[in-house]
């Protein structure tokens, strides 16, 4: 894991956009948000017991995998959304980026390898991408159904119970 702020310049998703200005875990649990290095799948089992994480299921988000569908699957990730729920990822292969809102709404950019789980809290803004290599596999947790419609940012969306409550929080 490494997070830094997003360099704000135009190019692809996919590039570091490292502006050189690395964010601490401190601050990112500040905005809710909890990183935790599994080197096993036991580590993990562990966590999910904890919090009642009860289901998972896998994906893979690869330009082999997905071919043509590919960019546009990746496009609709990067759209700025929320969830009602925690979005909880765990790497299995590969790497991919998060990037969260901070407190004064600037991306925040997590580079996420093999080994990394990543808890996003539930009405936090977000988006995901692959990096330049096109593959990622990833394992996803939840509680029970899993929630994770992505509303995407909107004055509406603003206003629903899960952004408010978040905003309260930070
Ligand atoms: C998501 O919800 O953004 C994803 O599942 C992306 C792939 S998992 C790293
Ligand atoms: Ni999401």
């Amino acid at each position: 894991m490494k997070a830094y702020w997003f360099d704000n310049t135009v190019g692809d998703q996919r590039e570091d956009h490292d502006s050189g200005r690395s964010v601490d875990p401190e601050y990112l649990s500040k905005l809710g948000v909890l990183y935790r290095h599994c080197p096993s799948i036991e580590a993990v089992d562990s966590i999910a017991s904890e919090r009642s994480y009860k289901n998972r299921d896998e994906i893979i988000v690869s330009l082999e995998k997905m071919g043509s569908a590919y960019e546009d699957k990746v496009k609709a990730f990067f759209k700025e959304h929320l969830h009602e729920d925690e979005e909880i990822r765990y790497i299995l292969d590969g790497e991919g980026f998060f990037d969260v809102r901070s407190i004064d709404d600037e991306w925040v950019r997590i580079r996420l390898m093999k080994g990394d789980l990543i808890i996003l809290p539930a009405g936090i803004y977000h988006r995901f991408t692959t990096d330049s290599k096109n593959y990622i596999k990833a394992m996803r947790l939840f509680k029970d159904e899993p929630k994770w419609t992505p509303l995407n940012r909107a004055p509406e969306v603003d206003k629903i119970p899960a952004r408010r409550e978040y905003i309260s929080r930070a």
